[in-house]
């Protein structure tokens, strides 16, 4: 009945471990309380957790995204206090232990941190930019964000019941074959990829559509704003990187189970078939996150300089190419796995070309702002940090596309500070720059900036103090992925490694309390313009938080930056008539459809084939009872809107009144 799920799966075989779960467990029982205490539940479930909404799916998708950061870090403080502590001989991981711990946080950053945050981002923000009134597939894109949720519970209870995968991120057989790896870690990570990947296929495809359907009057292609061609690009990208990584742990899943052999040399199989399909994946998911945080970079730059983005064409361009390079240069990840000479150097030169239109994008940036007033905001703040750590990330990105550079420099600590220098200011700076800029938006009130700046100053400092002693002690020759270092002439790099982890700590703490101390000051903050920072984009000619319907007119569009052109004028955004609004109702079957996904991969996991059979044909009947529902809308009539409009500018003037 309980298939492998055994007294032996609770984590009391190490204290470590067990700490951890009595985490886990008393952070989900504090949650429950606080929500129960503060009487919550009403309101989380009509206004969260049954919306359809995609503004409200992109907020659920931030939180989510905010809650793994804390998880996926705590992964990280520990490694690097772990193995400051093993260069003096110490430490508190056993071998083992600490596979899990990279694995953890690799996969929960990626997946569970990064790519939810892109999602949340793009939810929010590229419908108002297009002057839609929604996503094309509202229903669709609440099932994603459940899937995702789901499948992130799955990476959480596995620090409870049983062990995570000792595999790293990328899952390499033979080592996560059924052979070297039995219990349920692998199995976790298989599942946890596997459902929320077709979370994201399906907002990729719903990103996609709306973008190409769902365009105001008048919004060309080349009128749309930077962060929406991102968005598009990113779209394509996950279209195109997405299948192999599902058809990839699929058939690993199929070897570890039923014993095929499409990954095990006896039996013709042959592990590179992984390798190529993981990277194939791999290598487009960083400009799958990287691109939105560009759009964002190029939407930051332009308002707070005051100015239009300097190249609009060219950005747009630049983006492009970096889409298409992306998809055909994944071979640089196994340089060393025996292709020949030639096949190495064409995806060497390949590699390289990806500096090309990024380091367009940097100039276009700065010129943006040359001789712009920029406004020193908080999120231009995370803007210029970004530029000033992306050059020395690119440069050693190009060292690795040297081939006899790489065949010295992978597999060392050299690669890993490399991508976190990638990932870290070119990934999280630019949507934490995000949540900072769109946060009024979202919410109504502004951040408060003063904390806002001391998480940057975390971060940055942070981040150079971690891993500048990584790309030394890669130099010197350390391996990535090492438990054990048992070499006291290294204590001081490591140290100063950690030291640099507590830093970022104190950033991450720093976001906390910035939100606290906003929420706290909520009516000095309030944002009652609609429009705070001056912006360029239609987005900011909507109230704050932007109603249901996101426009009560759909706007007419004129060229790019055609709302601040309209602003300088003195002219309103040309609308339409007033009309009466249809909008799509709430669901409770996208979160069923979430949590029969988590019950149904935990069964499969824990080889309860029972419990998986139920939840797939749970899921299976609520999808197709869904596709007969023909009429699932409510009508705002236009009286309606106009008074939620009204209301809105009458409290705007209220709040206004009484702080001014
Ligand atoms: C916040 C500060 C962070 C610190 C201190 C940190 C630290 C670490 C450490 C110590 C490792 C293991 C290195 C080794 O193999 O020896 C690691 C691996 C990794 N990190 Fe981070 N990290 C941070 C943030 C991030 C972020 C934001 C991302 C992604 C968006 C990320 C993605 C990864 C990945 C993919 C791996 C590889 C895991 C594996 O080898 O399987 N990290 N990190
Ligand atoms: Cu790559």
């Amino acid at each position: 009945m309980l298939g492998r799920l055994t007294y032996d799966s609770l984590p009391f075989y190490s204290p470590v471990a067990f700490g951890g779960a009595l985490v886990t467990v008393l952070g989900a029982v504090a949650a429950v309380g606080l929500l129960t205490y503060f009487r919550l539940w009403g309101w989380l479930w009509h206004n969260y957790l049954t919306t359809v909404d995609h503004k409200k799916i992109g907020i659920m998708y931030i939180v989510f995204a905010f809650v793994m950061l804390v998880r996926g870090f705590v992964d990280a403080i520990m490694m690097r206090a772990h193995q400051m502590l093993s260069a003096f001989g110490g430490g508190f991981l056993e071998g083992d232990h600490f596979a899990q711990v990279f694995s953890a946080h690799g996969t929960i950053m990626i997946f569970f941190m990064a790519t939810p945050f892109m999602s949340g981002l793009i939810n929010f923000v590229m419908p108002q930019q297009i002057g839609a009134r929604d996503v094309a597939f509202p229903y669709l894109n609440a099932l994603s964000f459940w899937l995702t949720a789901g499948a992130g519970g799955l990476v959480l209870i596995s620090l409870v019941l049983g062990k995570f995968s000792t595999a790293g991120w990328t899952g390499y057989p033979p080592y996560s074959g059924a052979a070297r790896t039995p219990g349920v870690g692998v199995d976790y990570w298989i599942w946890a990829l596997f459902i929320s990947g077709w979370g994201t296929t399906m907002s990729g495809i719903n990103f996609l559509v709306t973008i190409l359907r769902r365009r105001a009057p008048g919004m060309t292609l080349m009128r749309m704003p930077v962060f929406t061609w991102t968005a598009a690009c990113t779209s394509v990208i996950i279209l195109i990187a997405f299948p192999a990584l599902t058809v990839a742990i699929t058939l690993l899943g199929l070897d570890r189970v039923i014993g095929t052999h499409f990954f095990t040399s006896d039996a013709g199989g042959n592990f590179m078939n992984f390798a190529n399909m993981f990277w194939m994946w791999g290598h487009p998911e960083v400009y799958l996150l990287v691109l939105p945080a560009f759009g964002v970079f190029s939407e930051v730059t332009a308002t707070f300089s005051g100015k239009p983005l300097y190249g609009y064409s060219a950005m747009v361009r630049a983006t492009l190419v970096i889409t298409v390079v992306s998809a055909l240069v994944w071979l640089h990840h196994f340089f060393t796995m025996g292709s020949s000479a030639t096949v190495n150097a064409v995806f060497g030169i390949a590699t390289m070309i990806i500096g090309v239109p990024t380091g367009l994008k940097v100039f276009n940036w700065m010129f943006t702002m040359y001789r712009g007033r920029v406004r020193l905001h908080s999120a231009i703040y995370w803007t210029v940090g970004f530029i000033v750590l992306f050059v020395i990330g690119g440069a050693t990105g190009v060292m690795h596309a040297i081939v006899p550079l790489d065949f010295n420099l992978h597999n060392t600590t050299f690669l890993v500070a490399h991508f976190h220098n990638m990932l870290i200011p070119g990934v999280l700076f630019g949507f934490l720059a995000g949540y900072q800029y769109w946060f009024p938006k979202a919410i109504g009130f502004t951040l408060d900036e003063k904390w806002g700046k001391l998480s940057f100053w975390g971060w940055f400092s942070g981040f150079l103090l971690v891993f500048m002693p990584l790309y030394a002690l890669g130099l010197m020759g350390l391996p990535r992925r090492t438990g054990q270092i048992y070499d006291s002439s290294l204590w001081p790099l490591l140290t100063v490694s950690f030291i640099g982890a507590c830093a970022v700590l104190f950033g991450i703490i720093a976001l906390g309390v910035q939100l606290w101390v906003s929420i706290r000051d909520r009516n000095r903050l309030r944002d009652t313009s609609g429009d705070p920072w001056d912006g360029r984009t239609l987005e900011w000619s909507v109230p704050s938080p932007t109603p249901e319907f996101n426009f009560a007119r759909i706007p007419r569009v004129d060229g790019i930056d055609s709302f601040a052109m309209a602003k300088r004028a003195g002219e309103p955004v040309p609308v339409g008539p007033p009309e009466d609004i249809e909008m799509p109702n709430p669901t409770r079957s996208a979160m069923a459809a979430g949590v029969l996904a988590f019950l149904g991969g935990f069964g499969a996991i824990w080889e309860m084939w029972w419990l998986f059979g139920i939840c797939a044909a749970g899921m299976l009947l609520i999808v197709i009872a869904r596709s007969f529902i023909d009429h699932d809308e409510h009508e705002v009539p236009a009286s309606e809107v106009e008074r939620i409009m009204q209301s809105s500018r009458a409290e705007g003037m209220a709040v206004a009144g009484a702080t001014s």
